[in-house]
């Protein structure tokens, strides 16, 4: 598993019910337009921890049966509820996903034992491999060099994906673990990390600047600092453009732009207003690819 790992948006209707067929034009663009390497499905982009166990299965099951084998899949199983997240990784297990992620246990403030038990139940009675999901911005988790390693320990924890902007942390991972794979999250700093030796990177983004992220990556192994600089600079203008327009309403703007029924985002999060869908088909117009 290496490469351009979409974190995939969800699309949902005007009541916040799961838009199966816009769900599966998602996934079609980016695998077919984009050209991704893999999806990574039920993160936060995809609106995980707003979602019913059973939507998550029900998501889980599209993406598998629109994707078929053409794309690595990894599923974020991660819950607060244990036997849900058991439940989840048998699950997709047996769906075929590739691999399993998920999200440090957060809001309790669990202590790091705590954390590496959460991680050893999930796999103690499944055969998958699994990537960490490391973001202590939204978390507050955050994990030092040597917890890294005693997570690593367990041998079905092949990697994590590091949502940090820590280059320092990356680094020593980097140096510590060579056969553990590293997927970056800030698709701002994909240039940085991809220097630092990353094995790919999962992003929100992708969903809307998949070829330009593959393209830094590219960059990079080739030793072209200067076209990954060019790019990581476009995708840059357009990564400022979506925050300052709203993350996930904007990127399913741009998707509907593209022709793909990317729907809405379930509440608490808000409809766009007329203003934010102008901003976004601007955005459209001059920093797509
Ligand atoms: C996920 O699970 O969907 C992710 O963590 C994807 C990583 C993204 N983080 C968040 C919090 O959305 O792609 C990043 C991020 O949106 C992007 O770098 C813009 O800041």
């Amino acid at each position: 598993m290496k490469g351009i790992f979409t974190a995939l948006i969800n699309s949902f209707d005007e009541k916040g019910n799961i838009n199966e067929q816009g769900l599966r034009e998602i996934v079609r663009y980016n695998i077919d337009v984009s050209q991704v390497d893999g999806l990574y499905v039920n993160g936060s982009t995809g609106e995980n921890f707003m979602l019913s166990a059973e939507e998550k299965k029900k998501v889980f099951k599209i993406v598998k049966d629109e994707a078929g084998d053409e794309v690595d899949l990894i599923a974020q199983v991660g819950a607060l509820n244990i036997f849900e997240a058991k439940d989840l990784a048998a699950y997709v297990t047996d769906l075929g996903y590739d691999a399993l992620s998920a999200v440090t246990p957060f809001y309790y403030k669990f202590d790091f034992e705590e954390i590496k038990d959460y991680y050893n139940s999930i796999l103690e009675d499944v055969d998958n491999q699994m990537l960490i999901y490391s973001i202590p911005a939204l978390t507050g988790v955050n994990m030092d060099l040597k917890q890294f390693g005693e997570l690593f320990e367990n041998e079905k924890i092949t990697g994590v994906k590091f949502t940090a902007p820590d280059f320092f942390l990356l680094e020593r991972l980097r140096h510590a673990y060579p056969e553990k794979l590293i997927f970056s999250g800030f698709d701002e700093m994909l240039l940085p990390a991809s220097v630092y030796g990353i094995d790919g990177a999962i992003g929100s983004t992708f969903n809307v600047n998949g070829k330009r992220a593959k393209g830094i990556l590219k960059a990079v192994h080739e030793g072209d600092l200067g076209e990954a600089r060019k790019l990581q600079k476009e995708s840059n203008d357009l990564i400022t453009a979506i925050l300052d327009n709203g993350l996930y309403q904007t990127i399913k703007e741009l998707l509907k732009v593209k022709g793909v029924d990317a729907g809405y985002c379930r509440k608490p999060m808000k409809k766009p207003g007329d203003e934010q869908i102008e901003s976004a088909k601007e955005i459209g117009r001059t920093l797509l690819d």
